[in-house]
């Protein structure tokens, strides 16, 4: 007897559907909806609109319910078993904000099952699109929010995070600066991952307190919603927030839209959404101290599980809630996947071809270092995109090639120092993690082993075994984090990648040259030019011997 469990993720680029199967451990069905090409009506480029002053970036809610209706056509379409699957929970984007009038708690209640959502809730919204995680153009906000709470490290204390452009609150600040009348006319704002649960769910649902520790608003030591800092943020905005739960709340039951529609059955249960990373948390198996994960995704993220809540006063790492109710650590790059691809792009180039020259480089790269600001970057801050090559130009693909991927895993080892701990083993996600080449210049620069995984939606598959271990807990079969998350996952390792122990000395040297090298650019630090002949010297003396 088969006992199903749907994750859903509604990403940057497309929406993902996993349904796994807990009694044989297996993943029976895999869905997509990619943005740009199954609706290419909404003219997204990479799911999101970039705004001519290049750090705005909106997507739009509509699209997601277009393509939630879409997904479960297709699944429909396959003869998929909607009616047997027990529960679902979800993953969205972090940090983005939909922003709802007075008529969509009512229009959720009523939906048509014989009408689709995007016809239905087209007059719900009090801004049409929704502010997304690349948008960078809140930094007047974040620092009138930082000033009136007391200094960077005072928010840092309260909220688990510095303030963040692409963080809700800030943006929902400039909302409110910019668009009053329009800030007014709002009853409920939403995360995407409450958004969208909301409308299976057929009102308005909770924010759990994963996604609600990406907001700069709610209190990351008592995970209730800090009224110093809404009030920091907007007026009446504590009005406008759903309530916060735990990640493993069953938040209610599917409503008739889709039992109707789709076929599912009645009694399914759902579970509050999360962010994407707090999801992938669970999905690539983190539930205890050691070990990290890389994500690869549009965005680079590296997370870990933490037992304590353990802040960086630094300012630019985050700690979030993980859904087995402990803390989670997460440093964003927002030169990721799309950052690559503009190289690939550039060389016109494969995947393949690009693996193939990771692999005739040398390590080191010859002493030729990147500093990869293609779009506005996180971490660190960098505002005003721009690329940065020590030793060569924009004309060579071999070395521009290993240039990006090297100072990327570089870029995260340098910043992900904060969380002490030195990783054992590293779980590795993201669509470009299925690039064996990229992901042993990761194990070689964490001298680390890194483990890869026949899937790349770790935030999907988290969803859906969030799903299954709220039904087993709310049937009196509750089963531990390791027990319900290694029973599936060790049936999805497809290779550990192994550092190449010869070459750890030499990305320890070129770590700290990298650093020479940011600090030189971003902090007037000294020029690191003495420094990279150096290491060019030593480079070209190991590539000869070999
Ligand atoms: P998101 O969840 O943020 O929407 P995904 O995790 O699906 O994104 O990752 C999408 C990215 O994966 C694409 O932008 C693409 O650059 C990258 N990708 C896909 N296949 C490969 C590959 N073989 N090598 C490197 N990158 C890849
Ligand atoms: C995390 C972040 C991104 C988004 C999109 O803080 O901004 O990882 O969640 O994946």
């Amino acid at each position: 007897m088969k006992e199903l469990f749907l994750g859903l993720d509604c990403s940057t680029q497309g929406l993902t559907a996993i349904i796994v199967d807990f009694n044989s451990f297996q993943i029976i069905h895999e869905y997509e909806v990619n943005y740009d090409k199954d609706l290419d009506h909404y003219k997204t480029q990479n799911g999101v609109y970039i705004h001519d002053d290049g750090i705005t970036v909106h997507s739009n809610p509509i699209m997601w319910l277009e393509a939630l209706d879409l997904l479960f056509h297709n699944m429909m379409n396959d003869k998929v078993a909607m009616n047997t699957i027990l529960a679902i929970s979800g993953s969205a984007q972090q940090h983005g904000t939909v922003y709802l009038n007075d008529t969509f708690e009512k229009r959720i209640q009523n939906l048509n099952p014989n009408s689709n959502l995007s016809d239905q809730m087209l007059d719900t919204f009090s801004r049409k699109t929704s502010p997304v995680w690349m948008d960078s153009s809140t930094s007047k906000q974040c620092q009138e929010i930082r000033e009136k709470l007391g200094g960077f490290k005072e928010v840092i204390k309260l909220t688990g995070s510095n303030t963040f452009e692409r963080f809700s609150g800030p943006q929902i600040r400039k909302f409110y600066q910019h668009q009053p009348e329009q800030y007014d006319k709002t009853q409920m704002i939403h995360l995407i991952s409450s958004f969208m649960a909301s409308l299976l769910l057929g009102k308005s649902a909770p924010i759990d307190h994963g996604d609600g520790a990406g907001m700069n608003l709610m209190n990351i030591t008592t995970s209730l919603w800090d009224q110093d800092a809404i009030e920091a943020t907007a007026p009446n905005l504590r009005l406008k927030l759903p309530p916060l739960v735990k990640s493993h709340e069953i938040i209610g039951k599917i409503t008739p839209y889709f039992t109707e529609k789709y076929g599912f059955s009645s009694n399914t249960l759902l579970i509050a959404w999360s962010g994407d990373n707090p999801n992938s948390l669970i999905g690539v198996g983190l539930t205890s101290k050691g070990k990290v994960a890389i994500s690869l995704g549009t965005s680079d993220t590296y997370f870990g599980y933490m037992e304590q809540l353990y802040l960086d006063f630094k300012g630019e790492g985050h700690v979030f809630g993980a859904p087995t109710g402990d803390y989670m650590s997460l440093i964003c790059f927002k030169n990721g996947s799309l950052a690559r691809e503009e190289i690939k792009n550039q060389f016109n180039l494969t995947w393949g071809e690009f693996s193939n020259m990771l692999l005739s480089t040398p390590p080191g790269n010859s002493g030729n270092i990147m500093l990869p600001y293609f779009f506005p970057e996180i971490v660190p801050l960098v505002l005003n995109p721009k690329v940065y090559r020590f030793g060569f130009n924009e004309n060579d693909p071999e070395i521009n090639v290993r240039a990006i991927v090297e100072a990327q895993f570089l870029s995260m080892k340098l910043h992900s120092r904060w969380i002490g701990e030195k990783a054992t083993e590293i779980h590795a996600t993201g669509g470009a993690s299925t690039n064996k080449e990229i992901m042993q210049v990761a194990a070689d620069i964490f001298n680390s082993p890194v483990r890869i995984f026949e899937l790349t939606n770790s935030a999907a598959l988290g969803a859906a075994i969030r799903a299954a271990k709220s039904f087993y807990t709310s049937v009196d079969q509750d089963k531990n984090w390791p027990e319900i998350t290694e029973s599936l996952l060790k049936l999805l390792v497809k290779e550990i990648l192994y550092p190449n122990e010869n070459i750890k000395e030499l990305y320890e040297e070129m770590l700290l040259l990298y650093e020479k090298c940011e600090d030189h650019v971003l902090r007037g630090g000294e020029n690191p030019e003495f420094f990279r002949q150096r290491f060019k010297t030593k480079c070209l003396i190991r590539d000869r011997k070999l």
